[in-house]
């Protein structure tokens, strides 16, 4: 019998509140730490400044106003059909400085409103708790999730939410990509940590023992959360968020092989090891003592880990890098980290290498070590949209992108991988993390927008958009 995917497939789509709702000081919110980050390009970095500085411009303040366009957009992804819709909440409209002991009633109305009117369309929303936005004042009063009081704001915080969508949301997720903060680069939007001369985003000053304590109390607080939404509700599935970048070794030299193997788990598997078991892995140990990694494990931290452990695996997939030993190689950049050029494959313009295959080989692999429900909370290919006069927008680059991960989607169902959903990245045109842009297009749906801001914020439909809708009528068969 022919393998494919399960009728109640989640096909949908993923934003996040601070890459899209814009509306950043609307309605008793606080700025989070994504307001500080002016827009960038590929070539010019985005700078962190924690006090606005009046001649930038800040891409995430208005972003794609989803805020006040949300019934409109949730209309088109109804149109397309999406059964599910991956978003976040934004913590700081809730706790606009995250230390408040009454929570915002107008921010817990929006989501209510914004869940009620995707259960009008049968769309389930699939919520993450925290996606690179953590109160601004949590970074400039307390040196964000490297200070434990963080964790009780943050246990506060998801104490109200799961109670309050009680019966409106069905599956949670966590922490977005919890393994930033394995590198630098996770200081600013994922650890909410800034330190004396630090300017851009890309180039971060760096305390690793602090940002393993940030990354060690985002774990605790991931697992505390999975424990009082088990509490509140017997309904609630709780999930990890993992940013997998697949390692393949370089060569077939023995010494790329062990380098990749141990760069996959460092890099890919070690927080997640921790999420889904419910411990530090050994392997975790022996690097903390290579690199002369510290930080504190308070009592009780270790029986928290164990009892707080997720339901399901989800994980972002955007490409692949190889690792070798030998440095001379071409290097490539990435999502939240590069590595080797690999000669198989073509990289989209932005440089982040296309392995269509990875994804299967990562679901495989991923199964094989958990061997509970994936979702794939993150997919899809950044790539610049032409508008012809007639409006219509061509994007063969990206169904043709989005297609060949379903195939492989589809091989790693037939081998036996459990695989629940699908939610591509930016299933709307939204503000990117990395460079600020709005040019770095994701969506099946335009918004008309620019780098600069200007733009009448009009949506409209690409090619993509009627060729996911036939994906998902079709239940993945006609690609
Ligand atoms: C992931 C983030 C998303 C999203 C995506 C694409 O790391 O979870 O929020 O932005 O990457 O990255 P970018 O926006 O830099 O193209």
């Amino acid at each position: 019998m022919k393998k494919t995917f399960k009728p109640n497939f989640l096909w949908g789509g993923a934003i996040a509140a601070n890459q899209c709702e814009g509306a950043w000081n609307v309605d008793g919110r606080g700025a989070s730490v994504a307001d500080a980050m002016t827009a960038g390009t590929k070539d010019i970095p985005r700078r962190i400044t924690l006090e606005l500085d009046p001649d930038a411009y800040y891409p995430n303040h208005e972003a794609i106003d989803f805020y006040h366009r949300y019934k409109e957009d949730i209309a088109l992804f109804a149109e397309m059909g999406f059964k599910s819709l991956r978003l976040s909440i934004s913590w700081s409209r809730i706790y606009p400085n995250g230390d408040e002991l009454v929570p915002n009633e107008k921010g817990l109305q929006f989501y209510e409103d914004l869940f009620k009117e995707l259960r009008k369309y049968n769309i389930e929303p699939i919520v993450t708790l925290w996606h690179n936005e953590t109160p601004l004042a949590l970074a400039k009063n307390y040196k964000g999730w490297a200070s434990r009081e963080v964790v009780n704001f943050f246990e506060s915080y998801s104490r109200t939410v799961f109670e309050r969508y009680k019966g409106l949301v069905k599956y949670w997720i966590t922490f977005n990509e919890i393994n930033s903060l394995i590198r630098p680069l996770g200081n600013w939007n994922h650890g909410a940590i800034i330190h004396e001369g630090t300017e851009y985003f890309i180039d971060q000053v760096d305390e690793p023992n602090m940002r393993y304590q940030a990354l060690h109390n985002q774990l605790v607080a991931s697992a505390k959360a999975v424990k009082i939404a088990h509490e509140v509700s017997k309904d609630y599935k709780v999930g990890c968020m993992i940013c997998y970048i697949t390692t393949y070794p370089a060569t077939c030299n023995p010494k790329d092989i062990l380098l990749a193997q141990k760069e996959d788990k460092i890099r890919n598997l070690f927080c997640s090891d921790v999420q889904v078991f419910g411990e530090y892995p050994y392997y975790i140990k022996n690097y903390f003592e290579e690199n002369n990694i510290s930080f504190e494990i308070f009592d009780g931290d270790e029986q928290i880990l164990k009892e707080g452990t997720v339901d399901y695996y989800t994980f972002s997939y955007y490409m692949s890098v190889c690792i070798g030993t030998d440095n001379s190689r071409e290097k490539v950049d990435g999502n939240i980290m590069g590595g080797l050029k690999n000669p198989y494959l073509a990289a989209s313009e932005w440089d982040w290498q296309i392995d269509p295959e990875g994804l299967r080989w990562t679901l495989i692999n991923v199964y094989d070590r958990y061997h509970i429900p994936i979702l794939i909370s993150e997919n899809g290919l950044g790539a610049f949209d032409k508008v012809e006069k007639d409006g219509s927008i061509h994007d063969n680059y990206r169904i043709d992108y989005i297609a060949k991960h379903i195939k492989e989607m589809k091989n790693a169902v037939a081998e036996g991988v459990d695989l629940f959903g699908y939610t591509p990245w930016g299933c709307i045109d939204l503000v990117s993390v990395s460079t600020g842009e709005m040019d770095k297009r994701y969506g099946f749906i335009y918004v008309d927008k620019d780098n600069d801001g200007n733009g009448t914020l009009e949506r409209s439909r690409k090619d993509s958009f009627y060729w996911y809708k036939k994906v998902i009528e079709t239940n993945g068969e006609e690609l």
